[in-house]
């Protein structure tokens, strides 16, 4: 499947609760990279477990959050798609580039730190970003689609493969984050100073993709603001206010100036619809499409695509291995 378009990688964690977040910073991009690049999708079951898991409930999470990319539009006729506990290879190079990595570097990482305070530290939640660093690597994507949150972690990931390249010569390309211009940091709707997060204790401070239109007005309806009735887009004064903003820009393609304009008398209740009303038109089209997928149609999709993966990340696996030192004698 490799050919001369460039190649793009990312991942999600299947942690369940997949938000308007994770698909108006990430998933969007994803599904439009598909229309002119190499576009290779993975749901990162190995990042996930680095906090606790129940394993039944994860193997139907899983499969869930693989679903959702389906009928987000991830299409794996297009995109290489699969689990990434079933290519082997991901975790052989993160040993590799782990033996790369100060450990000063990871000590800085501020997801690992938020994560260690909540959860507990451990080696996995310590080497996170390295495993993320063999991911992108392994397939020398040059695009990776990410929201804001990840930032840090890929100029890790560059640093590394200049690392590898000065040290093994030139095997990688340098990846290129790319971030969307807005919405790439959604935040809470119960504290729109911290991000919408999957993980959140609060059920209401994020919109789910197959919420139903209801719920989400009600989500919606109930989110932190001020009391300043006027719409405007200020971070620092009316945080709540410019998130929605935000948010209803991010799923009507409008500008935050053109929507701030339109609203700014309107009063927030009549603004709040208007958001919920967009998010509701945008996630519609998910909904429906998910419905009518079938769970064993995706764990057969899935499989494919490990195959296919492996058979891709082989090739990889033995020039690095070459380069290393580490070829069979
Ligand atoms: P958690 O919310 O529990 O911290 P996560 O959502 O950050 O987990 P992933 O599911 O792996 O973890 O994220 C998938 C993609 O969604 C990543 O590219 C990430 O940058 C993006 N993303 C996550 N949260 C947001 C957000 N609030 N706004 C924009 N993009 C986000
Ligand atoms: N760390 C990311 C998930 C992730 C990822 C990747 C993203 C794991 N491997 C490779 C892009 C490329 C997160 O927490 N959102």
């Amino acid at each position: 499947m490799s050919d001369d378009r460039q190649t793009v990688f990312s991942g999600l964690q299947p942690t369940g609760n997949i938000h308007i977040g994770n698909y108006l910073g990430a998933l969007v991009n994803w599904v439009k990279l598909q229309d002119e690049y190499d576009t290779i999708y993975c749901v990162v079951d190995l990042h996930a477990i680095t906090v606790g898991y129940d394993p039944a409930e994860y193997q139907k999470e899983r499969l869930e959050a693989a679903k959702m990319l389906m009928a987000c539009g991830i299409d794996p006729n297009r995109s290489l798609f699969y689990f990434q506990s079933q290519v082997p290879q991901h975790a052989e190079l993160s040993w590799i580039l782990g033996t790369m990595t100060p450990t000063g570097v990871l000590n800085r990482m501020t997801q690992y730190k938020e994560k260690a305070e909540a959860a507990g530290a451990n080696l996995g939640l310590y080497s996170y970003p390295v495993l993320m660093a063999a991911d992108i690597l392994l397939y020398r994507a040059n695009l990776v689609p990410v929201g804001d949150d990840q930032r840090q972690h890929l100029e890790m990931t560059r640093d590394l493969a200049e690392r590898f390249n000065n040290r093994f010569g030139e095997v990688f390309p340098i990846p290129d984050a790319l971030i969307p211009e807005k919405s790439a940091r959604v935040m809470s709707l119960a504290d729109p100073t911290s991000k919408m997060s999957k993980s959140h204790a609060n059920e209401k401070s994020r919109v789910l993709l197959l919420d139903s239109p209801d719920v989400i007005r009600k989500k919606i309806k109930s989110a932190v603001t001020d009391s300043e009735p006027t719409v405007r887009y200020d971070w620092n004064a009316k945080p709540g206010i410019s998130n929605l903003l935000e948010i209803m820009s991010g799923c009507t393609g409008r500008s935050i100036d053109d929507l701030a304009a339109e609203y700014e008398t309107a009063g927030y209740g009549a603004f709040k619809e208007a958001v919920a009303e967009s998010v509701a038109n945008k996630l519609a089209p998910v909904r429906s499409a998910y419905q009518s997928l079938d769970d064993a149609e995706v764990a057969r999709l899935m499989q494919k695509g490990a195959l296919d993966a492996r058979t891709r990340a082989e090739g990889f696996q033995q020039e690095i291995r070459k380069v290393t030192g580490l070829s069979a004698p």
